[in-house]
């Protein structure tokens, strides 16, 4: 692991939060316009609707997903398996990887269609991401606030993170242990979005 890159334009900000560790690339470099690779992302990938079990009621997620990479993930009661890496998502990837200093094996795509679109409040904190995960969030398409709540601190006010296209937000450190977050529905129409969440899976028998 080494520390991340200082880049000249729009470099990288730790975000002030209490028992987090944030750092926000407001508009990073991808060699290519953020506009097609939101299109070609829409277009070639295989999006899902998955089926889930929120507090023993099944429901369809209100956003389209996918999973690639090297390994499985199971969460709120659903098991994705892998798809493997595309040349665009290898690519994607090497790129993060380069500017977090991280390493990762897999990468969930969600695609939010429209403002009817959204992911309800949570943790990243499934056993097989390990104790203190570094997960790398790319978005794409119509800026979301992702919303920031602190799970036990009353005194820490709900913290709203505008995500930008070409924005990497990299959650890193006791992040998930104290914090929760989510994409609000809208009352306002909204174009489509995707965010692209790199993450590194170990490899845990259940
Ligand atoms: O869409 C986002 O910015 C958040 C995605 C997320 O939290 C997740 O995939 O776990
Ligand atoms: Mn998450």
């Amino acid at each position: 692991m080494t520390t991340p890159q200082l880049l000249g334009d729009g470099g990288v900000e730790r975000l002030p939060l209490l028992d987090a560790d944030l750092l926000l690339w407001p508009a990073v470099d991808l060699g290519q316009d953020y506009d097609s690779l939101l299109r070609r992302l829409i277009d070639t990938t295989e999006w899902r609707q998955q089926q889930i079990t929120v507090y023993g009621k099944s429901c369809l997620q209100p956003r389209l997903s996918a999973w690639h990479g090297d390994l499985a993930y199971s969460y709120s009661g659903i098991r994705l398996e892998p798809r493997p890496w595309t040349p665009v998502l290898q690519e994607l990837r090497r790129q993060v990887e380069s500017l977090t200093g991280q390493e990762f094996n897999s990468v969930l795509l969600n695609y939010y269609r429209d403002e009817n679109d959204g992911m309800g409040m949570h943790s990243d904190d499934e056993r097989e991401l390990g104790e203190q995960p570094a997960i790398a969030s790319l978005s794409l398409g119509e800026t979301r606030d992702l919303v920031l709540k602190h799970r036990s601190r009353k005194d820490q006010k709900t913290v709203k993170l505008p995500l930008p296209a070409g924005s990497l937000l990299l959650m890193q450190g006791d992040t998930q242990r104290h914090w929760r977050h989510g994409i609000n529905k809208l009352r306002r129409p909204c174009a489509a979005r995707i965010n692209l969440t790199f993450r590194k899976i170990l490899p845990i028998k259940r």
